[in-house]
């Protein structure tokens, strides 16, 4: 088994992080909750507002998605507005980003979406 298997597989078997942090077993700053999404701030932010937004279902990355998460997918999406929202940032003035894969960036196998604001951000990222 690779490396990067061998941390999908460790995710698979409920050590998920972000999975323990969905069953509260691991403290976090939630911000928004539905009933197929969770959002809370970033342990270790890169911008003023850094939020991570995961689906309640276990999906390790994109790659791993199927059809039948479509909606889901979408229901991520569509969250980031209202959240932005919420926290009183501005809600059409953020960036989205999913790290897919540890030569990405990835580091935890659970989908999210990173929601960045508060501050000027380069691009191209690193
Ligand atoms: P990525 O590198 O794209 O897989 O992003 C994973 C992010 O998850 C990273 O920015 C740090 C964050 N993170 C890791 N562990 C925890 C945790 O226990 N709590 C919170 N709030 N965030 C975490």
């Amino acid at each position: 088994m690779t490396e990067r298997n061998l941390a999908k597989g460790v995710n698979l078997l409920s050590e998920c992080i972000f999975c323990r942090i969905i069953r509260r077993e691991i403290p976090a700053q939630f911000v928004y909750e539905d009933e197929q999404v969770v959002a809370f701030r970033d342990i270790n932010p890169v911008a003023p507002t850094h939020i991570l937004i995961i689906p309640r279902e276990h999906i390790a990355s994109v790659a791993e998605a199927t059809p039948e998460h479509q909606a889901l997918l979408g229901q991520i999406l569509l969250a980031a507005p209202r959240i932005a929202e919420k926290i009183g940032i501005e809600k059409d003035n953020f960036r989205l980003v999913i790290n897919t894969g540890a030569d990405a960036g990835q580091t935890v196998f659970h989908i999210h979406v990173h929601l960045l604001a508060g501050r000027a951000l380069a691009w191209p990222p690193g």
